[in-house]
C-alpha cells in the first residue's frame, strides 16, 4: 500500500517515515542512489509499506519548500529563532541576522527569548518590544510559560515542521523539554560557551504538541548571505519589506538617501545591524 509520510530520521543509510503519528523504517529505491539524489529529515515522500519482512520502500520524493545545507535538512516552514536575554547576553545582531536569512528561504521567524526569569534590563525590554512592534511571533519563556502564550505557541506550530535555532547555551533543548517529556540533554552554560561546542549534536524531529513537529539542532553552521543576497538585502532585512514602499528609488539601500521612508523609521540599533550586515559581505 502507498502512503505519503514525513522523514524524521535519517543516520547511515538508515531512514523513519512518520504517517499519521505512526512511524515506517523505509529504505530509498535504488534510483535514488543511482541519480546522486539524497534523502533529507524534512522530506515529504511515497512509499510502499509491505507486509512481513520486506523492508518499506521509498518511491518517490515530493518537490521541496526549501532546503539546507548544515544541517541538512528541507521543507522548514517556521524557524523559533533563540535567543537569550541574559546568560548569553542578547545578541540583536545575531537574530537580525538569522530573521533575514530565514524570511529569504520563506520561513517564518518565530523569536523565542529565554532565560526571562534572571530579569529583564530596560535595554533589553525595548529591544524586545521593536520586535514586537513590528508584527513578529515572539514568545518569552524563562521559569514558566503562560497558558495564552502556549496555545499560541500550539497555533503557531500546527501542521507545520520548525526548527529550532540559536546559538549554544540560549536554551534550545531545556525550551523543548519543558514542552515535552522528552529529557534532551541541556549543557552548563559556562562550559558550552567555553568550549564554543553545542551540547546538542544531531538534528532530530520531535512531536512538540499533536501534529506539530520540531528540529532540535545544533544551530546552522552554514546559515551565511550568498553573493547574490546581498542584492535582496535591502528589501528583505528585519522589516525593512514592510516600510519599502515609502522609499523614493527603487534600488534604495537605506544609507543616506533622501527620500527613503526606512532610515526615518528604524532605531539606530536596527541600522546599524543592517549596515554591519550590508557591508561585512563586500
Ligand atoms: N535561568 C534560566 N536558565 C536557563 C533557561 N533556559 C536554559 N537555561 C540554562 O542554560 C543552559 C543551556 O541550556 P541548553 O538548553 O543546553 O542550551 P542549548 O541552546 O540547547 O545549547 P546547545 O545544545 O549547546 O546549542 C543550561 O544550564 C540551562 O539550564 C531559562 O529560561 N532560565
Ligand atoms: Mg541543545
Ligand atoms: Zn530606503
Amino acid at each position: 500500500m502507498e502512503k505519503i509520510g514525513i522523514v524524521i530520521y535519517s543516520s547511515g543509510g538508515n531512514y523513519r517515515v512518520s504517517f499519521d503519528s505512526e512511524v515506517f523504517n523505509v529504505k530509498p529505491m535504488g534510483i535514488f542512489r543511482k541519480n546522486n539524489e539524497k534523502i533529507l529529515v524534512g522530506d515529504m515522500v511515497v512509499f510502499e509499506v509491505n507486509e512481513g519482512d520486506e523492508l518499506n520502500v521509498i518511491t518517490k520524493l515530493l518537490k521541496r519548500s526549501n532546503e539546507f545545507v548544515r544541517p541538512n535538512i528541507s521543507n522548514v516552514d517556521n524557524a523559533i529563532i533563540t535567543t537569550s536575554i541574559t546568560e548569553p547576553k542578547l545578541n540583536d545582531y545575531y537574530l537580525d541576522k538569522l530573521i533575514t536569512i530565514f524570511q529569504m528561504k520563506n520561513v517564518e521567524p518565530i523569536i523565542l527569548f529565554t532565560k526571562s526569569d534572571l530579569g529583564i534590563s530596560e535595554e533589553s525590554q525595548e529591544i524586545i518590544n521593536e520586535y514586537i512592534n513590528a508584527g513578529y511571533k515572539v514568545i518569552i519563556s524563562g521559569d514558566s510559560l503562560s497558558e495564552d502564550t502556549l496555545n499560541q505557541l500550539k497555533q503557531w506550530t500546527e501542521n507545520k515542521l520548525s526548527v529550532i535555532t540559536g546559538q549554544t547555551g540560549v536554551g534550545k533543548s531545556t525550551f523543548i523539554n519543558k514542552l515535552t517529556n522528552l529529557n534532551l540533554k541541556t549543557g552548563e552554560i559556562s562550559k558550552a560557551l567555553g568550549r564554543g561546542k553545542h551540547t546538542t549534536r544531531h538534528s532530530e524531529v520531535f512531536e512538540l504538541f499533536p501534529n506539530s513537529l520540531v528540529i532540535d539542532t545544533p544551530g546552522f553552521s552554514s546559515l551565511n548571505l550568498e553573493k547574490r543576497d546581498f542584492e535582496l538585502l535591502p528589501h528583505n532585512f528585519f522589516n525593512f519589506g514592510d516600510l519599502f514602499s515609502g522609499c523614493r528609488f527603487n534600488d534604495c539601500r537605506h544609507i543616506n538617501e533622501t527620500g527613503c521612508n526606512i532610515i526615518p523609521n528604524s532605531s539606530k540599533r536596527t541600522l546599524k545591524n543592517y549596515w554591519k550586515l550590508m557591508t561585512k559581505s563586500e
